[in-house]
């Protein structure tokens, strides 16, 4: 995972160039964004599935910074005052901490805007039918069916009272439809048979909800941690997240759960599958 970290911000770093005038302040927005830490988790999921079809780095590392730049969007516009009015965002500074909130919101548009352009140049694969199906999986996964959607639901009134299917729904929005597109584009790059893309499809609609299910373990054990309670004890437990609505230890079961279902998606693939089995051990395991 660090190496593709590392591929994929030096990718960032050239698919981002600085510019000079008054739209210097906009792309430097853009830069701050992206360079900066994140565990690149969705572009790793686009090189290790790219792998498993024989994708060469270089297709599937262009796929893995426009993920990365449409997923770098959603958490500038989520930490603005409007949404979550965050201040910190990777340990540092949110973008419209750093810069305004005017440039915050244009920041996340051109990197929403860029991603798309990365997958229509045939620099990211010679056959514009599938440069086509990766912005139309792109746009499907970004926008109101997808993860738009997903934070629509999660900011409106009736959030509180939303079941475990309707959180299970929500988070298949707002988290997992990015990540399923990361994990099918390998497959499109590929031109893999259906049954593949369906394996990956299956495999990430579970990791996509064990990393969310861990996200809110983690989210609780934070503020549990902050508060000097013992974990277990603190009020995000009464809130409609996974973790409030089954309790701490059911939610871990069903993360772990999550893990076995997810791999034993991978077996059609053989050994070759084993750097995406082992991710979602880690979704899981992380500690951030
Ligand atoms: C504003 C359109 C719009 C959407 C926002 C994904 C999202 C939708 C908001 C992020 C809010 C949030 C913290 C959700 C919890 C799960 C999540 C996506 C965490 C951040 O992803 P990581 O852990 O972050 O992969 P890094 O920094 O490692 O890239």
């Amino acid at each position: 995972m660090k190496g593709t970290a590392a591929a994929v911000t030096r990718q960032l770093d050239q698919l981002l160039p600085k510019a000079v005038g008054p739209r210097g302040r906009v792309v430097d927005a853009m830069r701050y964004a992206t360079l900066g830490g994140g565990k690149r988790l969705r572009p790793f999921l686009v090189v290790a599935s790219a792998r498993l079809f024989n994708v060469r780095d270089p297709r599937a590392l262009r796929v893995a910074a426009a993920v990365e730049m449409v997923h770098c969007y959603s958490l500038v516009h989520d930490d603005l005052p409007a949404m979550d009015d965050s201040d910190l965002r990777r340990g540092k500074p949110t973008v419209h901490k750093k810069y305004d909130q005017a440039t915050a919101i244009l920041a996340g548009d051109g990197l929403l805007t860029e991603a798309f352009a990365v997958l229509a140049d045939s620099a990211t694969h010679n056959d514009s039918d599938v440069r086509a199906e990766l912005v139309r999986g792109l746009a499907a996964a970004a926008g109101a069916s997808g993860m738009v959607g997903g934070q629509m639901i999660d900011i409106s009134d009736d959030r509180t009272d939303l079941d475990l299917d309707g959180v299970t729904e929500l988070q298949r929005l707002k988290t997992g439809a990015l990540i399923g597109f990361a994990c099918q584009a390998g497959a499109v790059l590929g031109r893999a048979d259906q049954a593949a893309r369906d394996a990956l499809a299956a495999y990430a609609t579970d990791l996509g909800l064990a990393f969310q299910i861990a996200d809110d373990i983690l989210d609780v054990e934070s503020s549990a941690q902050e508060l000097g309670k013992p974990t277990g004890q603190d009020e995000a437990l009464h809130k409609a997240t996974f973790v409030g609505l089954l309790g701490l230890d059911a939610a871990r079961k069903r993360a772990e759960e999550l893990v076995e279902s997810a791999s034993s998606h991978l077996e059609r693939f053989g050994d070759e599958a084993d750097l995406l089995a082992q991710t979602a051990r880690f979704v899981v395991a992380r500690k951030k």
